[in-house]
């Protein structure tokens, strides 16, 4: 039953060849949910789950980054902000040349997991067709984590750069200190629409959080879209642990695939120095004393101290610690707390002062970091904890009745946007990964 709603939701969402991440709040392609899409069209159709990636991966820009938006939906479809107020064909030379329309930011790139799950559920007759097809889109996959571990990672740390809290965990505390330090003059009218869609302010951002939002963007574009530029002189740039985790993973995904992909010695290499890399960086912000992996603010030099579900980025990487982490993730400061319907990692950790269980990123349970939680658990042969995350996720959204993007943690409530395309795409591989 469960199944088959969740296949019907991917098809009512199907724009053709692209999906919505959901019917009205996102009516354009995003980049890592498309990511999570394909994995759930790859349990109904793995053609169409390549057909998705493929889409997304056609506007990339020539610097790599594959971008967090891309505008397919027309004009006619409201969503704010629109491509207009990021012109990126009209501003930057590496985007992608118009009719195609792009943000200039990026999300997690969870795409590299998708292919490789893509290519485990290709039955035996369509594997001619879809390994042709992964090695066609192989090379832009490694361009893909190249400019993530170059230009976003200049340093060479191991840890990726994000540019604006809309590259995946939008009004996350971890970036309270960092836009509270930036000076946001009012960035002129403006009407948001997501809390038309969604008229309780309790689930969304803030005006305040918006107005920084538009602001980083006014800036961005100041600075060209160039990577260097910005990195010389824009305000917000964190060494995001989580985003870096994933891109760990991904990394050790690209690897695995390169035999089905043909790659060369050059890429294994440079995909090995990356992984390496990664785990050091990630090694590096590992805090003893909380047990958790802490984000970094570049420009004020600060760690950036929270009980967020980003912490775990080791277990995300897929990287064993010894236990610490499991024992955390256990406790009462997240999964486990008594009063929580479901034992899950919340976004944020009730134990924080800032924990808002309705609030978007500030608390609820988002089915695809559990996911990708889970993905790491088995990994790491912690085969007990993953199944016992794989049935609480599959209870939450059943006893929700809803695939909705975000859940309350307290009661299970269904929060923020319905019919949300991943929530749907995740339920699909869970119910098929017993
Ligand atoms: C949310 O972000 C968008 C902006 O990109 C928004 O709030 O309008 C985030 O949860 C993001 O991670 C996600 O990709 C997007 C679409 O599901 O929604």
């Amino acid at each position: 039953m469960l199944r088959e709603q969740a296949a019907a939701l991917l098809r009512a969402n199907d724009a053709g060849g692209w999906t919505k991440a959901s019917p009205h709040m996102y009516p354009h392609q995003w980049s890592w949910d498309s990511a999570f899409i394909a994995i759930g069209w790859a349990h109904l159709d793995v053609r169409r789950a390549m057909t998705e990636l493929e889409g997304l991966f056609a506007a990339q820009w020539s610097t790599g980054m594959v971008p967090h938006i891309v505008f397919r939906a027309g004009p006619d479809t409201p969503y704010f902000p629109g491509p207009e107020w990021w012109d990126c064909a009209g501003i930057c030379q590496a985007a992608p040349a118009l009719p195609v329309k792009t943000t200039a930011i990026c999300q997690p790139p969870v795409h590299a997991l998708a292919v490789q799950r893509i290519w485990k559920l290709t039955p035996p007759e369509l594997q001619p067709e879809i390994r042709a097809r992964i090695q066609a889109l192989y090379p832009r996959l490694v361009n893909w984590h190249r400019y993530l571990a170059t230009a976003r990672d200049p340093e060479e740390s191991g840890l990726v750069t994000a540019y604006h809290p809309w590259e995946g965990t939008d009004n996350s505390p971890r970036w309270d200190r960092a836009l509270a330090r930036i000076v946001a003059p009012y960035p002129g009218p403006y009407t948001r629409l997501d809390n038309h869609e969604l008229p309780d302010p309790s689930q969304r951002p803030t005006n305040w959080d918006y107005d920084r939002y538009l602001w980083l963007v006014e800036l961005l574009r100041k600075y060209r879209y160039d990577d260097a530029e910005i990195h010389r002189k824009y305000p917000f740039q964190i060494k995001d642990v989580f985003f870096s985790a994933v891109l760990i993973a991904a990394n050790a995904a690209l690897l695995d695939l390169a035999d089905v992909a043909g790659a060369g010695d050059a890429d294994r290499a440079l995909l090995a120095t990356w992984l390496e890399r990664g785990r050091a960086g990630l090694a590096g912000r590992f805090d003893a004393e909380t047990g958790l992996c802490d984000d970094y603010d570049v420009r004020s030099g600060e760690d950036i101290k929270l009980g967020t579900f980003a912490g775990f980025a080791p277990l995300f990487a897929g990287i064993a610690d010894g236990g610490t982490q499991l024992e955390l993730l256990d406790s009462a400061d997240f999964c486990g707390n008594p009063r929580f319907r479901w034992k899950l990692l919340p976004s944020t950790s009730p134990a924080e002062r800032v924990f808002e269980p309705r609030n978007y990123w500030r608390g609820p349970i988002w089915p695809i970091i559990n996911w990708l939680l889970w993905r790491g658990l088995r990994q790491l042969g912690d085969s007990g904890r993953a199944d016992d995350m794989r049935r609480e996720s599959l209870g939450q959204v059943a006893g929700s009745g809803e695939f909705s993007e975000y859940f309350e943690p307290f009661t299970g409530h269904s929060l923020g946007s319905q019919r949300q395309s991943w929530t749907a795409a995740v339920t699909l591989d869970w119910l098929a990964s017993s």
